[in-house]
Order: C-alpha cells, then structure tokens, then sequence
C-alpha cells in the first residue's frame, strides 16, 4: 500500500516505519496518525514480524502536532470529536516497537517516542515539550510518560519552561536507552529489533506486557502478575526449547509457540 506521509518497509522479520513530511519537519497531522494505524495493524498481522522500528529524518523525528491543523480548531470541535484521542493506540500495539531519534522530538514528536517502548537517540537528538511556548500543554502523554521516566523535577522543567533537553541529557535522565552517533542509528535499531525477533515471540510479547504493567498498577499487583505471566511460559513449547538448548550449548530454535 502507498502511504502519502510514511515509507513503510519490512527488513528480515522487521517493520520499518520512517516518517515522511520532509517540508514540515515530520509534523504529525490526522494522515499521519491514520496512516501510522494501517501500517501498525499491517504488521500486527504478518506473523514473520517481530519488532517494529520507528524513526524519521536525519534533521527531525517528528517536531510536533502540526500546529498549521490544529491553529484554526475551537473547543467544541475538538472536544466532539475528541480530538487526538486515537494516538493512544499506538500505546497498545503488542508487537515491541524501538524509536530510532535523530533530530528534533519535540511535543507530539516527543511524545510518540515514548508511545514507543523504548527510544535509541542519535547524539543529535533534541527533545522538548514546547506546548507551553504555543499556549497549550501536552496532549498524548507528555505530562504523564515524561514524569515517569525522568520524573518530577526534570519534567516540570521542562514542560513548564519548554526548553529542549540534548541526547545525553535524555540518557543521565533516563528517557532513552541509548545514545549513538547519528550514522550508526538505524544500524543500531535495526540490530536491536532483529535481536527481538529472533526470540520466542510469547516470551517477548509477554516481556512487553509485564514491563507496560509497571506503569499502570502497585508493586504488589504486577508482582503478581509477573508471577502468572512466568509461570505460564512453562506452558510453551519454546520454554522447552530454550532451556534444552542452553544445557546442551546450541542455539535455541524458537517455534513461537
Ligand atoms: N507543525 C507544523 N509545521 C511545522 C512544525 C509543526 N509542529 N514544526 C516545523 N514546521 C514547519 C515550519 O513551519 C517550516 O515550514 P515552512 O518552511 O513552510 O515555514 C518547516 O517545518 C521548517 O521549520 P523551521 O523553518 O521552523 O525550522 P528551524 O530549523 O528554524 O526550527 C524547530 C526547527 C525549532 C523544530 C521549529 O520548527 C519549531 O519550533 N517547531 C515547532 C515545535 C513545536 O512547538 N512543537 C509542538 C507542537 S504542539 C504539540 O505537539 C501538541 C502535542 C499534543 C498533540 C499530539 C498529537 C500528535
């Protein structure tokens, strides 16, 4: 299928998805998020995927909602419609998805990466919540994703203020996983994301799972829930598989199953 703001590609048993308005620093509007839905369902659907990659350009990630569709909006128009509530689907696709950050991130393009479950940046990685600058706040997220990764003080800053925070800042901070130099990014993704599906696709989907749940529920909750999802696992041929194959030193030949 032709998308007319993404490049979508599939590497091995890896979705690439590469956000594509080059003239508006990947801003995202409704087509974006409509064509992010198609190509995140299209490869929740093909089995042979494992993990998905989400990057953007060299200079931007994505620099925000598109501030020229939303500048002429009211309030009973974007309340009827409720309007941005579909980008927390994206929050609830099974299959793991890496953000590979180069670039600006900033606002909504910010926000998407952490929709993502876990960010590699590029040293050249910018990240912000300049709602503030505009006259709003964040709306997918900012506020609650961004405080439980780099936590009160630093979020405040930073969506009080909306100053941007370089890569290596984001890293002391926590918000990303890694920092690369900007020609080894997508390698670096690619690598990570291929690792992932390469392992026991239930493992991996329930690693997920439990981790999300962290942010959701009590210690003592997702302690529980851990538990179940563990013991479970014992269920699968591939826990078989995986446990033989390391006591007789040979790599594991995961069914998915
Ligand atoms: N929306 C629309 N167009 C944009 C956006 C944007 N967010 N960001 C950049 N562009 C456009 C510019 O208008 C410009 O277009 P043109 O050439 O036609 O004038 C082009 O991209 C290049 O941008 P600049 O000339 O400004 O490039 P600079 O290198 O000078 O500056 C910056 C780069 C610093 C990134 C600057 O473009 C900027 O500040 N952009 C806006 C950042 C921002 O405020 N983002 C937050 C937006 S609000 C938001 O995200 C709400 C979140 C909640 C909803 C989320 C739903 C997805």
């Amino acid at each position: 299928m032709a998308y007319e703001t993404l490049l979508v590609e599939t590497r091995g048993n890896v979705g690439l998805i590469t956000l594509n308005r080059p003239q508006a620093l990947n801003a995202l509007n409704s087509t974006v998020l409509k064509e992010l839905k198609l190509a995140y369902a299209a490869f929740h659907a093909d089995d042979a995927i494992g993990a998905i990659v989400l990057t953007g350009s060299e200079r931007a990630f994505a620099a925000g909602a598109d501030i020229k569709e939303m500048q002429p909006l009211d309030f009973a128009e974007v309340y009827k419609s409720d309007f941005i509530s579909g980008w927390d689907e994206i929050a609830k696709a099974r299959k793991p998805i890496i953000a590979a950050v180069s670039g600006f991130a900033l606002g909504g393009g910010c926000e998407l990466a952490m929709l993502c479950d876990f960010i590699i940046a590029s040293e050249t990685a910018k990240f912000g919540q300049p709602e503030i600058t505009l006259g709003v706040i964040p709306g997918i997220g900012g506020s609650q994703r961004l405080t439980r990764a780099v936590g009160k003080a630093k979020a405040m800053d930073l969506i009080l203020t909306g100053r941007m925070m370089d890569a290596a800042e984001a890293e002391r901070a926590g918000l990303v996983s890694r920092v690369v130099a900007p020609e080894r990014l997508l390698d670096e993704a690619m690598e990570a994301a291929t690792k992932i599906a390469s392992l026991s696709r239930p493992s991996v989907l329930m690693a997920k799972e439990a981790v999300s749940r962290a942010f959701e529920t009590t210690l003592e909750e997702g302690l529980r829930f851990e538990r179940r999802l563990f013991q479970s696992l014992f269920a699968t041929e591939d826990q078989k598989e995986g446990m033989a194959a390391f006591i007789e030193k040979r790599k594991p030949a995961f069914k998915n199953r």
